[in-house]
């Protein structure tokens, strides 16, 4: 049997605003201590820039983020959390005002000045739980929302991940947050959800997540995989600067794609999309 229709085929969530194929969503880390790109985009036009530049490579949304959540990060205060994402949202669709930006954080105050500055989507890592005003921010706002999973918090996330059944745990805890959600009064027609490889993961989970990610996009949603540069990449190639883990990101989007994922969020655009091209071709070609 060839590949699943992806549930955004038939869900539609947020396909008004990004269609029902595969779609690229940029990373734009506005922070000093990102694991991969820290520091480089602190500068407000240099971050623009680069957001043209991801769109210009085929990127269907940015996902701006100002607080870095990599293993053994810190929060940053909120304040600096919104001084540092405004101005590039501000910036970056000053320059291209078709731009399709999410704002990657899980501070409603955060979230609710982005949408102000023009975001249109929130990509919130603890699944709107890590702040209580934040499915009511999404809510009024009417806007998509990703939800993500996490075993702990960054801090520690990496210490000791446990799981009976790392699929099934995902998929519930998922699930359960569609219908937290969808009781706050965000439509599920704007729900994306995230196993969140890495986030609490072994290497082995991220691999059983990956390999059974049909079972989290049975649930119905379009499904977003960030795999991106990730440890894991490195662990299994052997490529230790995350900026050259680019292949091994590849890999994982065309087997993404194959399983019934439709978003992915990567650093580098281009070869991604290249990627995604020739895996699309391939799966659309009927038998002869
Ligand atoms: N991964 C990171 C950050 N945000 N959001 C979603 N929905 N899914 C992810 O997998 C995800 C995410 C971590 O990657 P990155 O932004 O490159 O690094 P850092 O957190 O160090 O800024």
């Amino acid at each position: 049997m060839g590949r699943k229709e992806a549930a955004s085929d038939t869900t539609g969530a947020g396909t008004f605003l990004w269609g029902s194929g595969p779609v690229l969503v940029g990373i734009l880390n506005v922070t000093p201590d990102s694991f991969s790109d820290g520091g480089t985009f602190l500068d407000p036009e240099a971050a623009a820039d680069h957001a043209a530049a991801m769109l210009d490579e085929g990127a269907g949304i940015i996902d701006v983020g100002g607080e870095s959540t990599r293993p053994g990060s810190d929060p940053v205060p909120q304040d600096e959390e919104i001084k540092r994402v405004v101005p590039v949202i501000e910036r970056t669709l000053a320059a291209r005002p078709e731009a399709l930006i999410s704002v990657d954080t899980y501070r409603s105050k955060t979230a609710a000045a982005a949408l102000q500055a023009g975001a249109r989507l929130v990509n919130d890592v603890t699944a709107l739980g890590g702040d209580p005003e934040m499915s009511s921010v999404v809510a009024e706002a009417g806007c998509p929302v990703i939800l993500m999973h996490m075993q702990g918090e960054p801090k520690t996330m990496q210490k000791e991940p446990g799981y009976e059944d790392v699929v099934r745990e995902v998929r519930d805890y998922l699930a359960q947050r569609v219908e937290h959600a969808v009781a706050a009064g965000i439509n599920r027609e704007n729900i994306v959800l995230d196993p969140g490889i890495g986030f609490g993961k072994t290497l082995e989970h991220n691999l059983v997540l990956l390999r059974n990610l049909d079972a989290i996009v049975d649930l119905g949603f379009p499904v977003l995989v960030g795999a991106s540069r990730k440890r894991f990449i490195g662990t299994i190639t052997g490529v230790q600067q995350a900026l050259d883990r680019v292949s091994g990101t590849v890999a994982t989007t065309v087997l993404a794609y194959e399983r019934g994922a439709t978003l992915f969020r990567v650093h580098d655009v281009r070869p991604n999309r290249e990627a995604l091209a020739i895996a699309e071709a391939v799966l659309r070609t009927s038998h002869r």
